[in-house]
Order: C-alpha cells, then structure tokens, then sequence
C-alpha cells in the first residue's frame, strides 16, 4: 500500500536560487557580501567591492524563471518544495515600521504557483540571508533587539500565507553559528569572546524561535514550526577511548541546538561547556519560561556525508558540516565530502531516538560536476547512485520505526552554492546552463536523474529495490 502522505520532495533557498537582488524594494542581506571563492564563508566583507563576482545577483533567476520552474518540479511529481522567504525582501532593512508590498506581493504569487501545481511549500523564514542592516548598525543576533524585528518578521508572513503554508521552519541550520556565525547567525563574532558572542546570539535565536512557535500555533492553527540543523555523521577515529569520547561531546555541540528547541531547556551539560569557555548568558525574565512553552513540533535536519573525529585535532567545519578525518572505508565526491548512506540511516536513527518528534530530511544531496553529451542529455550516473542508495536508507530508517515525514532532495534544480559560490558544483536533477562566472543560456535540462526520482516519488521509494 503506497503511503500517499510521505512528502518527497525538493529544497532551495532564496539567496542561492532568485537573483533580482535589489528588484521590488528587496534590501541587502548578509549573503549579498560574499563573492565567489572557496573561503568565502569563512573570509567576510562587511564592503561591496564591484571587481568582485557576486553570484547571489542573479543566481539562476527564479525571482523572475518560478512559474517554468515549478511546472517542471510538477513533472517530476514533487509533493512539496522546501524553500525560504527573504527577510530583506519583506523588511528590507529589518527594522522598517512597515512590510514591503513587493516582496509580500511576490511571495504570494509564488505559492499560488505552487498551490496550482499541488505542491505543498515548506518554508524556511531565514536561510543565511539575515538583512545586512541588521548587523551593521545593531550588530545582529547579539543584540537583544533583533528578536523583536524577527517577530515582526513572522507575525506579518504567518498572517499573509496562512492560506497557503502549514510547515514552517525558523533558522537554517542555526547550529552552523558555530563555525559560520556570518550567515548563519549575523554575527561577527568578537573573537576574544568569540563563544560568549555566539551562545548569547544563539540564546537570541532561540527566544526568537519560541516567539514563531508562539505566533505560528495562534495564527495558523493547523501548521507545524520546526527546528533545523546540519547533522552529518561523526565517527571516532579509532575506538580509542578518548576519541569516542571527545566525538561525542562533538556531536553535542550539534544536538545542543536541537536539545533547546525541540526539549525547551538549556540540557544539563551546557552548563559545564558555558562554564569552561567562560560564557556568561544574559537570560532576561520570562525567557526559560518562553522556551519551555514552546518547543518544535518536528525536527527538520541537513545530511549530506560523515567524517572522523580524532581527540585533540582542531574543529573545521563547511556548509556540509563537521570535516575531520578522511574515512577509509568510504568513497569520496570531488569536493572532498565522503559518501556514506549508512550513516544517514543511523542519523535518521539516532535523532528520533534521541527526540521521539517527526522528522524532515531537509536537505540531502550530492554535488559534483555534470558533462553536457553530444545528445544534448545529462547521464548524472554518480548522483543518480546516490540518490538511490540514500533513499535505500530512508526506506530502512522507515522501516526502523522512524517517524520521518518528508525528504527533501538538496538542490532540486541548479542552483549557487553556499560553501563556495560556485554554480559548477551541481545538485539538481535539473541542469541550468550557467557557469561560476554566471555566464550562459540559463537554458533548463532534464538530467537523468530527474526520472529516477519521478519514479521513486511514484513508487514511495519501492522501486528502489527493482
Ligand atoms: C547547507 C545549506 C544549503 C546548501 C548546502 C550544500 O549548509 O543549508 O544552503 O548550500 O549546505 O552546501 P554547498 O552549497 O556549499 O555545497
């Protein structure tokens, strides 16, 4: 019996997918200051410098493109398209005493698109796009003021499409804070008190995030608020005491987020990592209270590889999370991010085990480059077998007894990448010809891939084991 509820679906994100930058009122957001390099999220400007490429300008124009593009995730039988609102769009600075029309007005006309297609939006209110005002003159997550500006923020899009969205989700992946506090938390860290500065926007963050709650469940009854964090796998390097240990306090460091939105408490071991690195929360009246009352309704998280932890080796992290210590024993993409499916499936496993609430695969896919053959098509054989052996696992978490109610594939369509800028590292199923300079027809392709997935939609995933 095919479960017809399961939402299969796509993800995007406004800054990697829109361009029209600064059409119809849209402000400058964080992500607009990063040009394409391998470092850039790492390497911040605060200055525009126009000898530079800005990828985020235009990306691949589905500001203007959204109508060819959804009646195309339409033929591929996508159930839902995962994708987020641009605050800047709505307040373009984020403190503006009122909402820009354009932007609301734009949005709008999106969901009807979907809504005609019967694809079911799941909307993330901010996906590393935070207005840049926002940080320049109060300096973003760490001021206590900007929780009012995202309440505001919330309360106007819950009551423009409460018509239209009943799964919404706060930040993404607000655990990334910790190693890209610019896009992911607003922020630029001091770094003397670099852990001070990002626990206490993070604390921001998560009182913001109880006020969506708050609002979402008032305002529009049926729908669901969701938390959301990148959970790649981590394996010790060696069963060497200390390296399962210190890759379990590791793995923490990811689950504290989820632990404070989807449990409501600050969890009993923060107190000794607050203690130890010195950081001294400012909680004010009301706010624990405000936590506990409204945690998550589900957990929404990012799956894309698994790397190894050794105790003592310095943390670094990119947009596909935690990168440690290559596993042998797994094959490798050509950015370096190790492909490993049986540790989705005990991702899947651990973080229901751990919050006994549904879960949404958010984001999971496979980027690398596509060759364009002499027919014109795109023979994506190497996504294609990722694809299947990731959907292989969710089948498997399923049957677990994993409450997991929709996966999104990352990058349905072409689209910017976060890490690097770059339009060469490709995750869609459908191609858009564009290069890392932005040159090209911008011409759509379906790849093969975009069959394979038609058919696993349509078979809820079974005919993965034909
Ligand atoms: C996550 C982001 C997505 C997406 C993904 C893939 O951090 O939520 O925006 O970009 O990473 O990373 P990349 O685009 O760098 O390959």
């Amino acid at each position: 019996m095919l479960d017809r509820s399961f939402l299969w679906g796509g993800a995007i994100a406004a800054n990697q997918s829109e361009g029209a930058y600064r059409e119809d009122g849209r402000g400058l957001a964080v992500s607009d200051y990063l040009p394409s390099a391998p470092d850039r999220i790492f390497n911040i400007r605060t200055q525009l410098d126009e000898t530079l490429y800005y990828p985020y300008r235009y990306a691949i124009d589905f500001y203007h493109r959204y109508p060819e593009d959804i009646a195309l995730l339409a033929k591929m039988e996508i159930r839902c398209l995962r994708m987020s609102i641009s605050w800047s769009r709505i307040y373009p600075n984020g403190d503006d005493a009122q909402p820009n029309e354009k932007g609301l007005a734009y949005y709008e006309a999106v969901f009807q698109e979907l809504q005609k297609h019967g694809i079911e939006p799941i909307v993330t209110i901010s996906h590393f796009d935070m207005p840049m005002h926002l940080l320049t003159c109060y300096g973003g997550w760490k001021n206590h003021r900007l929780i009012d500006f995202f309440e505001t923020y919330c309360k106007t899009i819950f009551a423009r499409y409460k018509h239209y969205v009943r799964y919404w989700m706060g930040f993404n992946e607000i655990n990334h804070i910790q190693t890209m506090p610019f896009i992911a938390g607003g922020i630029l860290p001091d770094e003397e008190h670099r852990l001070q500065d990002i626990y206490q926007a993070s604390h921001h963050m998560f009182v913001a995030n109880a006020l969506a709650v708050k609002h979402c469940h008032k305002m529009i009854p049926h729908a669901k608020m969701g938390c959301m964090i990148a959970c790649g796998g981590i394996y010790p390097n060696s069963s060497r005491p200390e390296d399962v240990f210190e890759t379990y306090q590791l793995k923490r460091r990811t689950y504290f987020y989820a632990d404070v939105m989807m449990q409501g408490v600050y969890p009993t071991y923060s107190k000794r990592i607050f203690t130890e690195h010195d950081v001294r929360l400012k909680i004010q009246d009301g706010e624990l209270a405000l936590l506990r009352r409204y945690p998550c309704d589900y957990l929404a998280f990012s799956y894309y590889r698994s790397t190894n932890h050794q105790a003592g080796i310095s943390i670094y992290g990119n947009t596909g999370g935690i990168m440690g210590i290559k596993n042998p024993y797994l094959r490798t993409s050509k950015w370096g991010w190790q492909i490993d499916e049986l540790g989705f499936r005990l991702v899947l496993n651990e973080l229901y085990d751990r919050y006994r609430k549904p879960l949404l695969v958010a984001e999971n896919g496979f980027g690398t480059r596509d060759e364009v053959s002499e027919d014109g098509q795109i023979h994506d054989y190497e996504r294609m077998d990722y694809l299947r052996c990731h959907v292989k696992m969710l089948m498997e978490a399923r049957k677990d007894g994993v409450d997991v109610f929709g996966y999104t594939w990352w990058g349905i369509i072409d689209i910017v990448s976060a890490g690097t800028g770059e339009m060469e590292k490709r995750y869609g199923f459908i191609h858009v010809d564009a290069d890392n300079e932005g040159k090209g027809s911008y011409k759509r392709t379906l790849k093969d891939s975009f069959y394979l997935y038609r058919d696993i939609i349509r078979s809820d995933g079974s005919c993965i084991d034909m």
